[in-house]
C-alpha cells in the first residue's frame, strides 16, 4: 500500500471573498486582488516538489464556477449572462461570490478515505463530504461525488458513497478532521468532531464548530472500520482560536503525530489510547502554548503541513513558507526533526494565494492509500508524472487571468474562459464529459 496524495488544481475563479467565518485568514483577506494564475501554479509546483520526493502524486479537476446552476436554483433565471448580472446586483453581490468560490482546491474537505487494509469489505471506501456548515462549500458535494465516481469507478475495488445526508445533524468535513495512525500494534483511524448534536462536550464559544461527533459516526460505519476507528473531540478552545478544521493543530501519518496541545480536548487520554492501540512507537510531538502560542499556530499553519514517508522510510515536512517566517513555528518544526523519531527534513513551500483563505499544504491534498492493484484500476490520467505538470503549466498559462477581483466575477467572459480551461482540462485529464455543462 501507498500514499497518493490527489491535490486539488486551483481553478480560474480562485478570490478572496471572506466567506468562512471562523477562519481567519478568510476573513482576514476579504476583497485583496486575487491571482488565480499564481495560485494554481503554486499549487502545481507543491504537486510537482511531492512527487519529485518520491512521494505518489495526482491531481483532482476544479469545480465550474460561478455555478450557474445554483443560481438558477436561487430564482435568478434567464440567459447565463443574465443571470450572472442578476446575482450580482442581489444582496451586494454575496450570492454571487458564494457561487463562484473556488474551494474545491481545498481536497482535504473532498472526502473521507478508508484505505482497503482497514475495511471489513477490502474495499478503498471514499464518503465525499456534504460541507454542510458553508452554504459555499456545500455546493461541492455533488459534482466532487461525480468526479471520484469517474475516477474510482471500478466497483470490485472501490466504492464511492452518497455524501451523508445534508443539514446540521451530519455536518461532514472531510478528511480534514481524519488521521490514520498506524504502528507495530496496529491501525487507528482518528475521527476528530466539533460539537454534537445529540449532546456532549462542550461547544466552542466564538466560531462554528463545522463537523459533527454524528458524522463521523457515520463514516466509521459506512468505511466498516468497526474497532479501527476512535471518535474524539476537537479542542473547542482551538475552535475559538481559528482551528475551524483538525488539520489546522495536528498532522498524522504512520506512527508519528506532531499535535498542538489545543487541537483536542484531554490530550493526553487521547495519547494513552492511541499508544496502546497504535504500539509503543507512537510518536506524540506535542507544541505547549507556551512554546507555540495556537494564535501562531493558526497564522502560521505548521500542522497544516504533509507529513510523508519517503521511499527510504523517512519522513518530511512539507511546510508553508509562512512557518519558516514566523519564529515559534520553525522552532518547533526544528525540534520535531531533532527529536527521535522518523522525521528528517522540513522543506517549506511557498503557497501564499491558497493560505491566504486558509488553506495550507495540507489542506490541499486528500490522502488515497492504494495497492498497485488498485492504482492499476484508477480511471483518467491523473497521476502526475513530468509529462502532465508540463501540460497542466501549460494549460494554466492558457486559460487562467492573473487578477481577479469580485466585480470580475459578473463577466460573462470569465464564465466563458472557465468553461473552456474545464473542457480542455477533461481531456487532458481523459476524464470524459464530468461536468453538468458538457452534457447541456
Ligand atoms: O473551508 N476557505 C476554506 C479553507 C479550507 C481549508 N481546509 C482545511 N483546513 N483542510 C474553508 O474555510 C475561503 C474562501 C473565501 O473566503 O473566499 C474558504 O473557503
Amino acid at each position: 500500500m501507498r500514499e497518493y496524495n490527489f491535490d486539488g488544481l486551483v481553478g480560474p475563479t480562485h478570490n478572496y471573498a471572506g466567506l468562512s467565518p471562523g477562519n481567519l485568514a478568510s476573513t482576514a483577506h476579504r476583497g485583496k486582488v486575487a491571482n488565480p494564475r499564481r495560485a494554481a501554479k503554486q499549487g502545481l509546483r507543491k504537486m510537482k516538489f511531492v512527487a519529485d520526493l518520491g512521494v505518489g502524486q495526482a491531481v483532482l479537476p476544479p469545480q465550474p464556477r460561478p455555478a450557474i446552476d445554483a443560481l438558477r436554483r436561487l430564482g435568478f433565471g434567464g440567459a447565463d449572462d443574465a443571470v450572472l448580472g442578476r446575482a450580482a446586483a442581489a444582496d451586494e453581490g454575496h450570492l454571487l461570490r458564494l457561487c463562484s468560490s473556488a474551494s474545491a482546491m481545498w481536497t482535504a474537505n473532498a472526502a473521507t478515505v478508508a484505505p482497503s487494509r482497514d475495511a471489513a469489505d477490502g474495499r478503498v471506501h471514499l464518503t465525499p463530504a456534504n460541507l454542510s456548515a458553508m452554504f459555499h462549500r456545500a455546493l461541492e458535494a455533488p459534482q466532487t461525488t461525480r468526479t471520484l465516481r469517474a475516477i474510482f469507478a471500478d466497483a470490485a475495488r472501490f466504492v464511492v458513497h452518497d455524501p451523508l445526508p445534508a443539514g446540521a445533524h451530519f455536518a461532514d468535513e472531510g478528511a480534514a478532521n481524519h488521521t490514520r495512525l498506524e504502528g507495530e500494534a496496529g491501525a487507528v483511524h482518528l475521527l476528530a468532531w466539533g460539537r454534537s448534536t445529540w449532546g456532549g462536550g462542550e461547544a466552542p464559544r466564538v466560531h462554528p464548530a463545522r463537523q459533527t461527533r454524528e458524522a463521523s459516526a457515520a463514516l466509521a460505519r459506512l468505511h466498516q472500520l468497526g474497532d479501527g476507528a476512535l471518535l474524539w473531540q476537537q479542542h473547542p478552545a482551538g475552535i475559538d482560536a481559528g482551528a475551524f478544521h483538525t488539520d489546522v493543530l495536528a498532522v498524522g501519518n504512520g506512527p508519528v503525530l506532531l499535535v498542538h496541545e489545543h487541537a483536542f480536548v484531554r490530550p493526553g487520554a487521547l495519547q494513552a489510547i492511541l499508544r496502546a492501540r497504535v504500539g509503543s512507537d507512537l510518536r506524540w510531538v506535542q507544541a505547549s502554548a507556551r512554546e507555540l502560542p495556537v494564535a501562531d499556530a493558526v497564522a502560521a499553519y505548521p500542522f497544516n503541513s504533509q507529513l510523508v514517508t519517503l521511499p527510504g522510510g523517512s519522513m518530511a515536512v512539507v511546510a508553508p513558507a509562512e512557518s519558516e517566517a514566523n519564529a515559534a513555528a520553525k522552532r518547533y518544526l526544528d525540534r520535531v526533526v531533532a527529536a527521535d523519531n522518523p522525521v528528517t527534513a522540513v522543506h517549506y513551500l511557498d503557497l501564499n494565494e491558497s493560505m491566504d483563505n486558509g488553506g495550507g499544504p495540507a489542506c490541499l491534498r486528500l490522502r488515497v492509500p492504494l495497492t498497485d492493484d488498485e492504482r492499476a484500476a484508477v480511471t483518467g490520467r491523473v497521476f502526475l508524472d513530468d509529462a502532465l505538470f508540463a501540460e497542466l503549466d501549460d494549460w494554466i498559462d492558457t486559460h487562467y487571468r492573473d487578477r481577479l477581483t469580485a466585480a470580475d466575477l459578473a463577466d460573462p467572459a470569465l464564465l466563458d474562459e472557465t468553461r473552456a480551461a474545464l473542457d480542455a482540462l477533461t481531456q487532458l485529464l481523459q476524464l470524459g464529459s464530468i461536468y453538468p455543462f458538457q452534457q447541456a
